[in-house]
């Protein structure tokens, strides 16, 4: 094993120090977890229901202090934080549903009779990144348990402390030993490992596209099964017909949301150019009105970013020259900071609008009609989300089918409700979390043929 520091990203302080696993204690892990496998694969669907509600109810108790710990460890506001342990409640209990209701087929034939099966597919191997370390956690470990799976869960190196505390609530919870482990290491060790060790049955990966891509690969040498939630370049649209005011007082909870460190992160605003001078006005001072500072202070509404290193990437799409129209404030000294900075006017081509930032930077271009705004949205290797702000129903439906992403949302600055499915177009992922079609991607359907 070696240690890592885990850091707080709002003082540059050290946290706690964690052990990474190495190659030998992943394989241990996978074995546990295979090991586990056929008991947990047996568990009467009820009271496999029961322990996900029981988990659920753990987590429920820890609330707050999980909310602390990813203050603590990823810098989130403390009123995010809550919520994002909420909603690993919220996502336990509604696929704690699942396992009584997933349901086979019976399917008409000559000669007998035919039925399917959905069988869980044995070992899963969830890879989280530090955006969200608790929500993509949940997301991945939720829906595999519930289908009869046992998962083996890498945490980013920067976050690991609220999975590793997940874990300890799982087993409180009754969950058996093996079932459910959090394993913090590296990418191209634990991570690596998940794509080639033959017992992980699929992989669930959440991160770079970049990484993404090499997962992918991996998994392709076994045919394993994969989902893969990739970066994003999301565009904002507002028409002139919009609610303008509405649309601008949202637009930096849009982008600059955990410090823009958001895959949903609609990072261009697409602004109709006869509404463009009026939009930039109100923005303005939304933009500046965006508290920065101690995400354990419940006022706060954006904190630092994650690391000296995220600091960098950000800093190099906005040296010196970069047209700033406006920005806000942000805490001097240590931590990783950046202030809610608003780029325009930008050229589609230009990198800071092309490239998956991840920080508290916006561009905002304008375009003439509609089917302009369609392809400058779509212009993109990217299809993960965005905003559509128009007050014509007609104009609503046709850009929604039109532009080239798995999560839209109308008159509205969010993406993601557990109850509805997840996902990118193109290089933004591949399959979907979420909602009921989460669960069929950790089954593998069985077909049985019984001759009269
Ligand atoms: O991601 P990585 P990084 C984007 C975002 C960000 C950039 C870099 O643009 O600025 O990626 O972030 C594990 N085999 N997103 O470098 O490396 C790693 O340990 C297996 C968008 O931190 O992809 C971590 O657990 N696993 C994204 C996870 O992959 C490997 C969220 C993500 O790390 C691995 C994060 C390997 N070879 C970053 N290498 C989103 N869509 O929300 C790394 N990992």
């Amino acid at each position: 094993m070696t240690a890592f520091e885990v850091i707080n990203p709002a003082t540059a302080e050290v946290v706690r120090s964690v052990e990474l696993a190495s190659v030998e204690e992943t394989d241990a892990a996978i074995e546990r977890a295979r090991a586990a496998f056929p008991a947990w694969q047996a568990v009467a669907p009820g009271d496999r229901a029961r322990l996900l509600r029981r988990f659920a109810d753990e987590v429920d108790g820890a609330i707050e202090e999980l909310a602390a710990l990813e203050v603590l460890n990823a810098g989130h506001t403390i009123g995010n934080a809550r919520w994002e342990a909420g909603n690993v409640r919220d996502v336990l209990h509604y696929y704690a549903a699942a396992p009584e209701r997933l349901f086979g087929r019976q399917i008409p034939v000559a000669g007998g009779w035919d039925v399917t099966f959905q069988e869980p597919l044995g070992v899963v191997g969830v890879i989280v990144p530090w955006n969200f370390p608790m929500p993509i956690a949940g997301w991945g470990f939720a829906p595999a348990l519930a289908a009869g799976n046992t998962v083996v869960l890498k945490p980013a190196e920067l976050t690991p402390l609220t999975a590793l505390r997940l874990a300890e609530l799982a087993l409180a919870a009754g969950i058996p030993e093996g079932v459910f482990q959090v394993l913090p290491g590296a990418g191209p060790v634990v991570g690596q490992r998940f794509v080639t060790h033959p017992a992980v049955r699929k992989v669930l990966f959440t991160g770079s596209t970049r990484v993404g891509k090499q997962i992918m690969a991996g998994c392709a040498e076994q045919v394993k099964r994969v989902t893969l939630e990739l970066g994003g370049k999301s565009a904002n649209i507002v028409f002139a017909d919009a609610d303008l005011e509405q649309a601008a007082a949202t637009a930096p909870y849009g982008v600059f949301d955990n410090a823009g460190q958001d895959c949903c992160a609609r990072s261009r605003i697409l602004v109709q150019a006869s509404v463009y001078d009026k939009f930039m006005e109100l923005l303005e001072p939304a933009v500046k009105g965006v508290v920065v500072g101690d995400p354990g202070d419940e006022k706060t509404e954006m904190g630092p970013l994650i690391s000296a290193t995220q600091l960098d990437r950000v800093l190099a799409y906005v040296p010196h020259d970069a047209p700033v129209a406006f920005r806000g404030s942000a805490p001097g000294g240590p931590g990783f900071w950046f202030p809610p900075t608003v780029l325009a006017p930008v050229s589609p081509r230009d990198p800071a609008a092309v490239d998956e930032i991840f920080g508290p930077v916006v561009a905002v271009i304008p375009f003439a009609e509609e089917e302009d705004a369609v392809r400058l949205a779509n212009d993109s290797e990217y299809g993960l989300s965005g905003s559509i702000w128009t007050r014509d129903v007609g104009r609503a439906l046709r850009v929604s089918r039109a532009v080239e992403a798995g999560n839209l949302s109308v008159n509205s600055h969010s993406s993601v409700r557990y109850w509805t499915p997840f996902g990118g177009f193109k290089q933004s992922g591949l399959g979907r979390e979420l909602g009921p079609d989460a669960l069929e991607p950790f089954t593998e359907t069985k077909n049985v043929f019984i001759a009269h």
